[in-house]
């Protein structure tokens, strides 16, 4: 027997234990170790009833995902549950942690199930580009019916036990924490009970109820809208809906068919790798895992802004007192009224009480003086994009804080070396780049300088797990990782503009590719002044920054979504932006001043033109050593500017498309345009050479 999975007996139980740390995810050993230790059970006298318990953190989270895209082994998962639920003993799953996917179609493949009172259940496969095969789609909904089925398949949202108990998923809650004695009491209750084998395939009451509902015609006109470009959640309503119309076993079949052909599309290769290099961010090259990591059980924040505010609410939401400080009391409280604004709304939500409105807010002090910070064991600032303030700001930090405190700055472009140079302890001084809306974007974009201490870098990180952000630890250079290829991206969507293209045409074809919104329309949320400000001051500094429409839409006032006008115009109590004739004639007038002739500009030339650049860039970045690999880039895009996760993030987007390909683009492009951004980047030539890609580094 494999030793992934063992057997043995306490009194008339037969116990199944599957023991395959971190997750006891279903690989082949655990797969053919199930099947093995129920035939032993099955041929072990003495038992009389059968409890599959795991050991470690969790039950079983579902099916290896490594083994993804590799031949499949024998046996196959669905044949497994099949023999579990045809055993003709009862057999109960105990379940602690998280059953999820496989690992909660292997408990539906057992006879009685019973969780302990903290664990959770769920189908995520729809998230990794999948449906649930082994299963799931057909016995769900024969316990929940439809709605419930559908909604948990399509959204892969976990339900925790009691919820799991009202709806029929588990039989039994128990409270306690050790799960092997929850789940003998249990299963001993069976055997004195006397309890038959009862298979889900052969409950029928759910099923009869929802024939020929309209629930999976309801289910697919809300993804059309909520999953836009996806490809799996529909295969999901699909296989549901074939427990409602096919026997049992046909019904497998069809989810089985379902199933292939998620697993082949490319959306389960992005979202699979998309899920990897979230868990790989965090460990950091070059950083020992040991590293020490500084407490940080207060923070002072500079800034009561929009950024300043929304990342005082993250350290709140997990219980991290605050100091806000601003300048005036009028702006501080505005902030402090946005900030209860906001919390206020998610509690109409539902999504919080409002003792904890008035529990997070009681964690948030506003101040008019820095004075306030000198207990804090982090400072991060968050005003404006401006070098000589932030580095005002840093020396009286400095002058402030006590030894040890970690003074991180929010800026999005500048240079931390320099604001660092503002303090005697650029060792503790370090970039926390957050994304707007900032108590909302995933993203935290962590920046070194070549200062800042190995104890600064893993306390950020760490911070950043804390907060329930995913945190990128990457290098200093202007932008950063996301805004250095942004501003390449912005820089070739307004080149064509210039040429010939409408915002609108630019943005649809950044949407098309999944982005949530273009890049005028991001401009837009952003705030027309943020880039407007940036530019200005690269020019103050003595850089050539080219004039542009945008800076007569800054200077007319149109700053974007606050002003109800920008790139767009938006009407009262809407996002949506509307193509706006006074902005085209202001790009008419502009191309007339710089003595441009529109062309017709294809939609292929600005995906090439807006992506490829972007590519390029990556691969600078990842040559310079600013970001350590190109997943790290991935996850950047993906939860700092929406990048579809689908396509795996735009560097592993790039080696699906083919770097040969985005090569010989980017050559023709430095041939037609010339310009830095297009000089093909070394990497990028040697790896086309070496027919490598960014994956292979
Ligand atoms: C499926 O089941 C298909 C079936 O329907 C049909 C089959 C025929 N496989 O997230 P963490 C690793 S599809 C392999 O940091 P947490 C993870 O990479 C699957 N490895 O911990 C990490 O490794 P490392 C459906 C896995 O406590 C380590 O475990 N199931 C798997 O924050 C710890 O993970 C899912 O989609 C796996 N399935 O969260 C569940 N899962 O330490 C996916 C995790 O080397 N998993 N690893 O970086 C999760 O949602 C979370 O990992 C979980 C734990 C909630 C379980």
């Amino acid at each position: 027997m494999s030793e992934v999975v063992t057997y043995n007996r306490d009194g008339s139980v037969g116990v199944i234990t599957v023991n395959y740390p971190p997750v006891n995810a279903l690989g082949h050993a655990v797969r053919s170790g199930l099947l093995a230790a129920l035939n032993q059970g099955l041929a072990d006298a003495e038992a009389k009833v059968l409890l599959l318990v795991c050991e470690g953190r969790t039950f079983i989270a579902g099916a290896d995902i490594r083994e993804f895209g590799k031949p499949i082994q024998e046996p196959v998962l669905p044949e497994v549950m099949n023999q579990f639920e045809n055993s003709s003993k009862p057999v109960i799953a105990a379940i602690h942690g998280t059953a999820l996917g496989g690992g909660l179609e292997t408990a539906l493949g057992c006879h009685y199930r019973v969780a302990l009172g903290s664990a959770k259940v769920g189908l995520p496969e729809v998230k990794l580009g999948l449906l649930p095969g082994a299963g799931g789609t057909q016995r769900l909904p024969r316990l929940t019916g439809a709605r419930k089925a559908l909604e948990m398949i399509t959204t892969g949202d976990f339900v925790a036990a009691p919820q799991a108990l009202e709806l029929g998923i588990v039989d039994a809650v128990e409270a306690g924490d050790d799960i092997r004695e929850v789940g003998l009491a249990y299963a001993r209750k069976a055997v004195e009970e006397g309890w038959p084998v009862r298979r889900v395939r052969d409950l029928t009451d759910k099923v009869e109820a929802d024939k020929g509902s309209e629930v999976f015609d309801e289910f697919r006109a809300a993804l059309e809208k909520k999953a836009r470009g996806l490809f799996s959640p529909f295969k999901c309503v699909d296989a549901v809906e074939a427990a409602f119309t096919l026997p049992f076993d046909e019904g497998l079949q069809r989810e089985r068919a379902l199933f292939s052909e998620c697993m082949a599309s490319p959306q389960r290769a992005g979202l699979i790798h998309a899920f990897f290099a979230e868990r790989e961010v965090s460990k950091v090259k070059g950083l020992a895992k040991d590293t020490p990591v500084r407490d940080v059980n207060s923070v002072g924040i500079i800034g009561a802004g929009t950024m300043g505010g929304g990342i005082a609410m993250n350290f709140a939401n997990v219980g991290i007192p605050v100091t806000l400080v601003e300048v005036k009391q009028e702006a501080l409280d505005k902030g402090l009224g946005i900030i209860r604004k906001n919390y206020e709304n998610s509690a109409k939500k539902g999504r919080i009480s409002q003792q904890q409105v008035e529990e997070r807010m009681a964690l948030i002090t506003g101040s008019l003086t820095y004075d306030d910070f000198k207990d804090a064991d982090m400072v991060i600032e968050a005003v404006f994009e401006n070098m000589a303030i932030k580095k005002e700001i840093f020396a009286k930090l400095d002058a402030v804080c006590k030894p040890g405190a970690i003074l991180a700055s929010n800026t999005s472009t500048l240079d931390i070396d320099e604001i660092a140079s503002a303090t005697a302890r650029p060792q503790d001084v370090v970039g926390m780049h957050f994304f707007s809306p900032a108590n909302v974007m995933k993203l935290l974009e962590n920046v070194r300088g070549s200062q800042t201490s190995d104890e600064v870098k893993a306390t950020v990180m760490a911070v950043a797990k804390k907060i329930k952000k995913v945190g990128v630890l990457v290098g200093n250079c202007y932008g950063f990782v996301g805004n250095r290829m942004l501003h390449k991206r912005g820089a070739e969507a307004m080149a064509l503009v210039n040429e010939g293209a409408t915002p609108q045409q630019v943005d649809k074809v950044l949407t098309d590719l999944g982005y949530p919104m273009g890049q005028f329309a991001m401009s837009d949320l952003a705030g027309i002044d943020v880039g407007y400000r940036i530019r200005q001051e690269r020019r103050n500094s003595g850089e050539d920054v080219p004039l542009s429409w945008l800076d007569k839409l800054a200077e007319q006032d149109r700053l974007g979504q606050k002003t109800m006008a920008g790139v767009y115009r938006y009407e009262e109590g809407s996002r949506k932006p509307i193509p706006d004739p006074a902005v085209d004639a202001i790009i008419e007038e502009f191309r007339k001043e710089q003595g441009i002739t529109p062309r017709q500009i294809t939609d292929q030339e600005i995906l090439e033109r807006c992506m490829f650049v972007m590519i390029n860039e990556g691969a600078k970045i990842l040559e310079e050593g600013i970001a350590d690999r190109s997943l790290d880039i991935d996850i950047v895009w993906i939860y700092g500017y929406g990048f579809p996760a689908y396509r795996g993030g735009p560097m592993f987007w790039a080696d699906q498309i083919g770097l040969d390909t985005i090569l010989n683009a980017v050559e023709k492009y430095y041939d037609e345009l010339g310009g830095d951004q297009w000089q093909p980047s070394a990497l990028l030539k040697k790896l086309v050479a070496d027919g490598r890609s960014f994956g292979d580094l």
